[in-house]
Order: C-alpha cells, then sequence, then structure tokens
C-alpha cells in the first residue's frame, strides 16, 4: 500500500505511527496538498492528506478511517480495543486530539493571512479550544500511565502527535508547565521509535512555501 502524505501534517504522522506500531510496509509518497501541482485531489476529492492507496488502487481517506482499517488488516498490536465501551472510549481521545489539532492547524494558517485580512477573533477562538482541550487531555489522563489505562492504543498516538504539533508549530504555549502528567507521557511516547522517527520536520519545500 502507498500513503501520501507531507512530514508536516500531523493527521499524516497519525497514520505513519499505526503503520510502524503494527510493522506495516508500504510505500510513503511525499506530496503537499498545498501545492498546485499536487496528486492528492485525484486520490481524494477533498484535497487532504494522508489518503491510503490500497493494492486495487482504491483510496482511503481521512486519518480516522486509515488507522481504523490498519488495526484490522494486522492483529500485531491491537492499538483499537474491540469492546464497545472500550473503542469509544478511545476514539473520544482520538476526536478530542484531531480537534485540538484542527484549532492548531487553523491558528497557524490564520497567522500566516495577510495582516489586514488577520483575525485576533479568529486566532483567541481557536486557542481558546486548544488550551480547553489540552485541560480536558490532562484530567482525563490523570495519573494513569496511557491515556485510557494500563494499555497503550491509539489514544495515546493522538494525544501525543497532538502535543507534538503544539510543540513544531506553537512553542510559546508551554502546555507542559501547565499539565505535568501529560509532559510525562510525552516524554514516554517520544522513546517510542515510532513517534520518535516521525517527529515533524520542516522540508525545504515545505519551509519555502510555508505552508503548514
Ligand atoms: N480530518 C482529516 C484532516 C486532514 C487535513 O486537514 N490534512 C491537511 C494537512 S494537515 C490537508 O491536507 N490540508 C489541505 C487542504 O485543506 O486543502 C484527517 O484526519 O485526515
Amino acid at each position: 500500500m502507498r500513503l501520501l502524505g507531507s512530514l508536516t501534517s500531523p493527521y499524516v504522522r497519525k497514520a505513519r505511527i499505526v503503520l510502524a506500531e503494527k510493522r506495516i510496509e508500504y510505500t510513503f509518497d511525499l506530496d503537499d496538498p498545498w501545492d498546485e501541482k499536487s496528486r492528492v485531489p485525484d486520490a481524494n476529492p477533498l484535497g487532504k492528506v494522508p489518503v491510503l492507496v490500497l493494492e486495487d488502487d482504491s483510496t482511503l481517506f481521512d486519518s480516522r478511517v486509515i488507522v481504523e482499517f490498519l488495526d484490522s488488516v494486522s492483529p500485531i498490536s491491537r492499538l483499537i480495543p474491540s469492546n464497545n465501551r472500550e473503542k469509544i472510549e478511545v476514539k473520544r481521545w482520538e476526536a478530542l486530539a484531531d480537534g485540538v489539532l484542527y484549532a492548531a492547524v487553523a491558528v497557524v494558517l490564520e497567522r500566516r493571512r495577510p495582516v489586514k485580512q488577520k483575525s485576533e477573533t479568529t486566532i483567541k477562538r481557536q486557542m481558546d479550544k486548544i488550551e480547553r482541550g489540552v485541560a480536558v487531555m490532562a484530567r482525563d489522563l490523570g495519573a494513569k500511565p496511557w491515556c485510557t489505562g494500563n494499555a497503550f492504543t491509539l489514544a495515546d498516538i493522538a494525544c501525543g502527535v497532538a502535543l507534538g504539533y503544539l510543540d513544531f508549530r506553537h512553542d510559546s504555549y508551554d502546555w507542559r508547565v501547565l499539565h505535568t502528567n501529560l509532559a510525562k507521557l510525552a516524554a514516554k511516547l517520544a522513546e517510542r521509535p515510532s513517534l520518535a522517527d516521525t517527529a515533524p520536520r520542516e522540508t525545504q519545500v515545505a519551509a519555502a512555501a510555508a505552508r503548514k
């Protein structure tokens, strides 16, 4: 299978971490959806990454669909519990983390608008979502070793990706000082090769485009 995506997208990173944890082989096709020559719209009408292209050339998007599919194709390292109540708890974590990301990306895009078009109200509204979301992550993690209890799941991956993106694009927001339990979790996650190997980084092209 092939994964279309960029090195800076946190949603792509989530899919790459799951592929690594599940030890699934794939080809990573770098494609920046903001580039006018991007082939992403041919694979996903919404023009967003990640897109997973399967052996029969059918495509899967978005990241939540992709990771659930990947978890089902291999029994190695189950990341989504089969028990319905536990599965919903993991998916709730994922929705929360993805929501924080959505707001974090929105702030980045807003800040890049020309001064006259930039809205401080929009930035503040999105920053509030980020701060509330991270506070709820910290509250729900509590003193547990992993987001949903004693086992590493997709919830931890989603949470780690969201916090990693805040470090990458919002380094003035010091969530570690406010939420020491999340800081501990993030340090533990950073030791996993799947997360360490996919830490967001600017490519030359991406830096030039200064997209997200
Ligand atoms: N909900 C989607 C979000 C994907 C998304 O927004 N990806 C961004 C990159 S971080 C993108 O491709 N943006 C291009 C665009 O919006 O045109 C997912 O989880 O896959």
